[in-house]
């Protein structure tokens, strides 16, 4: 019993998905819980019932879209990923796992197959954090990592919470949180690196991702005259937060090849062009496959950040947004990926995740696999991102047949 993907469909859904939020270099910014994200979503639960699912979404507004199996009592078989963007963002970073999942229904309902177990297709919320710094919101609190109502508090630049934002699109669900077992839960993914197309295989099958620790710095120096204050009399919080930038550098250096420390948001207060600013807000999300080596990077970046601080007068406050541990996946989902490939004679790799994923909260709560293809250059999180629809295709039929196997086991 099998069933095939279509090819043209699954590249036809993505492109027509990525109409949403479409940005001038042919990206996608899809921020979460906002307008452009309930138009993705809207535009997912419409295709899932089209499909003939049935779609639930809980209080922090994961979307679930059930296909119905023999048993409706059994464990559903899971995928997906996440429909929001990075502010730039390419077309296939989550919304590939997403309509990867929406093919797999769609060829199971071609080929008129009915599974003893339900299959589950999930949009998991604000899995980016490019707008409420957390990232994996929705797949952390239904894996109990993160509490619903501190979920539900976290704010915006604006000040707006995740509950409002969640109110104003429509998408505050009635479903509890986290209520649900998973039989397992597969998610294909763009490896969003270099190493699938270099090698030039089709599929990698994931044994884990590396740890992160994400922090939120806010330095407070002292407002100024850019034209009467002189600069050996500054506190400015700017130039603080510069020079230990680049002191972050160094410091992932130290620890290379597998660390990574990035800057990659900065608020500059009041920013404005004749003002010394007296604050500055910036994150810092650092990574290492090695717990042990992520606590001393925290340890060390601390202490150098106060070092600087109290040589430049500035007040420093690092408050923590992410610790998650590295993460490895259920060996036999990883196994059977690596089966599925086999019997289609498919060529992978066993490979680690550099990029965070909702699977690496699910993991903690279900056996979790993850599938990868390749992308262009190994580049995302960037407008170029792409994909080659054979390889798109390639990893839906993978996820297929992971799901069809485990869902009739
Ligand atoms: O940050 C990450 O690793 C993920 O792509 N959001
Ligand atoms: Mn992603
Ligand atoms: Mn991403």
């Amino acid at each position: 019993m099998s069933a095939h993907v279509n090819q043209q469909r699954l590249w036809d859904s993505l492109m027509r998905l990525a109409e949403i939020g479409k940005t001038a270099k042919g990206g996608v910014g899809r921020i979460a819980l906002t307008d452009l994200d309930r138009q993705g979503r809207d535009l997912f639960c419409t295709w899932a019932r089209d499909a003939g699912c049935e779609i639930r979404t809980d209080r922090i507004g994961n979307i679930f879209a059930r296909r119905p199996g023999r048993n409706p009592d059994a464990a559903p078989v899971v995928t997906g990923s996440h429909l929001d963007s990075q502010p730039l963002g390419g077309k296939f970073d989550g919304a590939f796992g997403v309509m990867a999942g929406l093919e797999v229904i769609r060829a199971l309902n071609d080929a008129g197959i009915e599974t003893e177990a339900p299959i589950e297709v999930v949009d998991w919320t604000d899995e980016e954090g490019a707008r409420f710094a957390a990232g994996c919101i929705g797949s952390a609190v239904f894996a109990g990592m993160r509490p619903l109502d501190e979920a539900l508090a976290l704010i915006d630049a604006d000040g707006i919470s995740v509950e409002t934002a969640l109110d104003e699109i429509g998408y505050a669900g009635a479903a509890a949180v986290g209520d649900i077992d998973f039989k397992a839960y597969f998610e294909a993914h763009i490896e969003q690196g270099p190493i699938l197309e270099a090698e030039g295989l089709p599929i990698g099958a994931v044994l884990g991702a590396q740890g992160q620790r994400c922090f939120m710095v806010t330095l407070v120096g002292e407002d100024g005259h850019a034209g009467t204050l002189p600069m050996a009399k500054r506190h400015d919080a700017f130039v603080a937060a510069a020079e230990m930038s680049l002191t972050l550098e160094a410091l992932a250096s130290t620890y290379e090849p597998a660390a990574v420390i990035t800057v990659g948001h900065v608020r500059v207060v009041p920013n404005s062009r004749n003002t010394v600013p007296g604050r500055c807000v910036f994150s810092i999300d650092s990574r290492h496959p090695d717990e042990d080596t992520l606590e001393r990077m925290e340890a060390e970046m601390t202490g150098t950040m106060q070092a600087i601080a109290d040589r430049r007068g500035v007040a420093l406050e690092v408050a923590p947004v992410t610790r998650a541990a590295p993460v490895a996946f259920n060996p036999v989902c990883i196994d059977a990926v690596r089966q599925a490939c086999q019997a289609r004679q498919v060529r992978f790799i066993d490979m680690h995740s550099g990029a965070g994923h909702d699977a690496c909260k699910i993991a903690k709560v279900a056996p979790t696999g993850m599938i990868f293809v390749p992308c262009e250059r190994g580049i995302s999180h960037n407008e170029a991102e792409n994909a080659r629809p054979e390889d798109l295709a390639t990893g839906a039929q993978v996820l297929l047949d992971v799901m069809l196997a485990t869902a009739n086991n």
